[in-house]
């Protein structure tokens, strides 16, 4: 798996050095969830298939820019699933942006997920990577290398509150828990890329990142294989919580299509009892 990481890591650098002077204009094609793709989308998941594809311990890729799986060496061990690029949307305005990455072994199950990195193209590369029970955060130094930085931990409340979805689709339930939460004090952050949220949710010790069910998309907008999971495996290790509205964790959920969606909720253990209570009475 170290082999893995350490094409993440050159796969990586190399999309954040392309990042520099983009090509930020639009293919013709659409992905599997029906958005149209970014030239930059299509050039990322190239960037990550080249590197990735070197490994001998490589059974298989699932990308949010592929229809399909892609399968490689049948008797290797890992599964990697991938975003190249979250918040693409986004790259005309200049914000933070990164790419997430699964590494499941044998089966594409939360119950098998290794190890789970995002990267933060920012100001600065960042790389969030968990491997074990830390979750650890390393910055890109002058030398082209990842210098470790620390260890992120959330603490048992935060303050932010990141809300997703329409709010006019969203129905009664979540739009007063929402409200309830500000009146609370909570402060409004939310830029429309879910890695810089959460990447934000997660250096400032706390808070809430939701995308509910709503009445335009009753299961959720964002990717349960390569969105959800490395990203609630690693809320969970650095001490967060995470539901659908329903279970206790967004790891328990199990899905057979690979671009399968769900509703979802990241943040401390206060805000997510607080939303369990909500949903659930
Ligand atoms: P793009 O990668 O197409 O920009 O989508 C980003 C994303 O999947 C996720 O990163 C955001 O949290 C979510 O979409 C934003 O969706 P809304 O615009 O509906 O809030």
């Amino acid at each position: 798996m170290q082999e893995l990481v350490k094409l993440i890591q050159e796969a990586v650098i190399d999309i954040s050095n392309a990042l520099k002077f983009p090509d930020t204009s639009y293919s013709e094609e659409k992905n599997s969830s029906g958005d149209t793709q970014l030239k930059f989308d299509v050039l990322s998941d190239e960037i990550i298939t080249h590197h990735l594809s070197k490994s001998k311990a490589l059974k298989a890729l699932i990308s949010e820019e592929k229809e399909e799986i892609l399968k490689f060496n049948e008797n290797a061990q890992f599964i990697v699933a991938y975003d190249p690029l979250d918040g693409s949307s986004l790259m005309d305005v200049n914000f933070a942006i990164g790419s997430i990455f699964a590494i499941y072994k044998e089966e594409v199950s939360p119950k098998n997920l290794k190890a789970a990195l995002y990267s933060i193209y920012g100001a600065r590369l960042e790389l969030v990577c968990c491997e074990g029970e830390e979750v650890k955060l390393y910055r890109l130094n002058e030398g082209g290398k990842f210098d470790f930085v620390k260890e992120l931990k959330m603490a048992e409340k935060g303050k932010i509150n990141a809300t997703g979805g329409t709010q006019k689709f969203w129905d009664n339930k979540h739009a007063n828990f929402i409200k309830g939460l500000f009146e609370e004090g909570y402060r409004l952050r939310y830029s429309g890329a879910m890695v810089s949220d959460i990447h934000q949710i997660l250096l400032k010790g706390g808070g809430l990142f939701s995308y509910p069910a709503t009445k335009d998309a009753p299961n959720g907008k964002l990717r349960a294989l390569f969105e959800i999971f490395p990203l609630a495996f690693i809320i969970e290790k650095a001490g967060g919580a995470t539901t659908n509205g329903q279970n206790a964790s967004l790891l328990e959920l199990e899905f057979h299509q690979i671009h399968a969606t769900s509703p979802c909720f990241f943040g401390s253990e206060y805000e997510i009892n607080k939303l369990l209570k909500a949903y659930n009475g």
